[in-house]
């Protein structure tokens, strides 16, 4: 085998609550702001098709539980939908779901799949975002006792959790650029959910390493779009460094070193930005970094200086430090309009090891939306070569990097089987099987027979 991986390489995939579960009828499960956003009032999103039953995982799991199986996975990511364990957000859990839940867990252990379960992945309960959501400081309360309860629930069967998806990108959707609900643009409260958040995470993660008897990992994931400057013009490296700043090391550095970086903390005081925050946070946030790193990774942000000054009488907005471009020529995901640029993952993990104490992580998302993936199937199969060639090609960077001393510990891609998606709903499938949603009928594609070769000879040609 040409690119040999760790005998205990993590080979797997990633879900979240809302994309695949499906609401369910009589199961107690309260409201989060997906199906209120869906279900009450109109929005510009593809079709308007909401998250309902989506792959139906909360009835089909069993005969998922085995296809994982049967696609050579040894570690699989769910996330928990906070309000189906709790449906008020604060106060009674919901039997049902603990129910699930722990069956689910049960399921996969008993398949030799190892779980890793994510505490939150853009979800807030309806009941808490009525309340201001994570604007509030009640929330991070509402949360830490929402992670106590999930870990005295499940902590003695799950060893790998997650505080938070994506921190970042319910920071930039709610409150930037309008793509998740409450959809504001408001750069004040943008910075206050983002505080918010790392602090909610902290407050897990030191919950978690208090527990009696637990030999478990707490981690976070996080999507790191890595920042090339078109130059090394000084104005260019101002503008990439900026953008690094605002969408990678707002979460990265608090995470995984323990504070903000100082240009940070001088731009948002600068724009008047700086949260409101209580005394005890900044030791709260130097004590309890994440023993573990996830990283998501599907394009690099290519960056220039800015052509036009920003208008100092309109909102905020990070761009005032920079623009984004996208290089001619670059191969791109043309159903996603995202570049393809594989080395990106070799230098995250390098900049991990360098500038992250190399810290333990692994590739928590990667993968490649195509539309209309019947027109491949042949011999009842999809024939998803482009899937295959776009993991082969960042595997081999990640083995490159795991040569050169990157802690990194396993792949999972985005994702399991077809999934409905925040604002495309089923438009775009990445999944390793796919997914009929009229009939629920499942199909592992050609690249799901791919990855358990590759995961039964740890690597590949
Ligand atoms: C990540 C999310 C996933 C998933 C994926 C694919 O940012 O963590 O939940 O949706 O992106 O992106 P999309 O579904 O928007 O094409």
């Amino acid at each position: 085998v040409k690119y040999q991986f760790p005998q205990d390489f993590w080979w797997g995939s990633a879900t979240s609550a809302t994309q695949i579960e499906g609401t369910g009828e009589d199961d107690g499960k309260g409201r989060s702001i997906w199906d209120h956003w869906y279900g009450t009032e109109p929005n510009r999103f593809y079709q308007n098709i909401g998250p309902g039953v989506t792959s139906d995982f909360l009835n089909k799991y069993k005969e998922d539980v085995r296809l994982i199986r049967d696609i050579g996975h040894n570690t699989f990511r769910i996330s928990f939908s906070w309000s189906r364990l709790i449906p008020g957000g604060t106060g009674e859990v919901n039997q049902k779901a603990v129910d699930f839940y722990d069956d689910l867990i049960d399921e996969l252990l008993n398949h030799g799949i190892e779980p890793f379960v994510n505490l939150y992945h853009f979800d807030m309960p309806m009941a808490l975002q009525e309340k201001g959501g994570w604007e509030a400081r009640e929330t991070v309360d509402a949360y830490e006792a929402y992670a106590k309860t999930a870990f005295k629930l499940f902590g003695d069967k799950v060893s790998k959790w997650f505080t938070f998806n994506e921190p970042i990108v319910p920071v930039e959707g709610g409150y930037l650029y309008d793509f998740h609900y409450p959809n504001k643009v408001d750069a004040k409260a943008a910075v206050q959910v983002a505080y918010n958040t790392a602090v909610a995470s902290a407050k897990a993660v030191k919950a978690f390493h208090e527990m009696d008897g637990t030999d478990g990992k707490i981690g976070i994931i996080l999507n790191l779009t890595p920042s090339y400057p078109r130059s090394r013009n000084p104005a260019d490296l101002k503008a990439s460094e900026a953008a690094d700043l605002f969408f990678n090391r707002s979460f990265l550095d608090p995470s995984v070193l323990g504070s903000y970086p100082e240009k940070l903390k001088e731009i948002v005081k600068l724009h008047g930005l700086a949260p409101t925050a209580e005394p005890d946070d900044e030791t709260l946030l130097r004590e309890n970094t994440v023993d573990i790193l996830g990283v998501n990774y599907y394009q690099p942000r290519r960056v220039k200086a800015k052509e036009h000054v920003p208008n100092p009488d309109g909102p905020f907005l990070p761009e005032w430090y920079f623009d984004a471009y996208v290089m001619p020529g670059r191969k791109m995901n043309e159903y996603r309009g995202w570049e393809i640029y594989e080395k990106g993952i070799y230098d995250i993990l390098i900049n991990l090891k360098e500038n992250y104490g190399n810290i333990e992580s692994f590739i928590s998302e990667n993968g490649m939306g195509v539309q209309n993936e019947e027109r491949f199937i042949e011999n009842g199969e999809i024939q998803d070569d482009y899937r295959i060639d776009f993991v082969k090609e960042h595997l081999k960077w990640v083995h490159r990097a795991h040569q050169e001393g990157a802690n990194v510990r396993g792949y999972h891609m985005w994702t399991t089987m077809d999934n409905w998606s925040w604002s495309n709903a089923y438009k775009n499938r990445y999944g390793f099987i796919s997914v009929d949603i009229e009939t629920q009928k499942r199909t592992i594609k050609k690249s799901g027979r791919w990855i358990k070769a590759v995961s039964e000879a740890h690597g590949f040609d």
